[in-house]
């Protein structure tokens, strides 16, 4: 990604810089394809698997105890608001994947509630993707995918799969609950990836 717009402008700065089409909001829009799924915390799991088998599997408490990041993101949906410098807590997809020998090319995100995404595996690895489970210094809140969600600031925010509760790495791609219904395959922002045909 071009590093150079990570640092231009600051929300409400007249040279701010957003992908085209975009605008400012300072609030933080729920956007949710169904109701919130609640799942009690000692139900909770996360899984990597290869489309078969289960590689990796976390319960709440041992995906806490893995070491954190903090990081700021820029976050843009589709439906053209962005909100610039959100800050969050999580745990890398690269930590997540350590030590795996991984012969895929793609993920595919699935949540609690049935939503689902599919990624290049690369756009989840190298710093670039984390499970977050904190939101401006409190506990992500459910209606924003709480307790955990997918975080990929590079990509629209339709990536940023809410309630995650998976990972499968595939070595083929197979296309999410947006992309099945018109959204593009990678939706890249700052190219304006919207729609299947941009
Ligand atoms: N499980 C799930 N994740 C989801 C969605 C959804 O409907 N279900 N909506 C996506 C869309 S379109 C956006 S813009 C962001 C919105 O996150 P927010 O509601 O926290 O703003 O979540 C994404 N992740
Ligand atoms: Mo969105």
């Amino acid at each position: 990604m071009n590093e150079s717009r990570r640092f231009v402008g600051r929300p409400g700065a007249a040279d701010v810089k957003l992908p085209p089409g975009q605008h400012l909001t300072r609030d933080f829009p729920v956007l949710s394809a169904g109701p919130t799924p609640h799942v009690p915390i000692e139900q909770w799991e996360l899984t990597i698997d290869d489309g078969t088998r289960v590689l990796r599997q976390w319960s709440w408490k041992a995906f806490r105890e893995l070491p954190a990041e903090s990081f700021t993101a820029d976050l843009h949906c589709v439906t053209r608001w962005s909100k610039l410098g959100t800050t969050w807590e999580g745990v890398s997809v690269d930590t997540l994947l350590a030590g795996l020998t991984i012969d895929a090319s793609f993920a595919r995100a699935r949540s609690y509630g049935g939503y689902t995404t599919n990624l290049p595996l690369r756009d989840v690895t190298n710093g670039q993707a984390w499970i977050a489970f904190r939101f401006d210094g409190a506990d992500l809140a459910p209606e924003h995918g709480g307790p955990a969600r997918l975080l990929v600031p590079h990509l629209y925010s339709w990536k940023s799969a809410k309630w995650v509760r998976g990972l499968a790495l595939l070595d083929h791609d197979e296309p999410g609950f947006w992309e099945r219904n018109g959204y593009h395959n990678y939706g890249d922002p700052w190219r304006e990836q919207r729609y299947s045909d941009d």
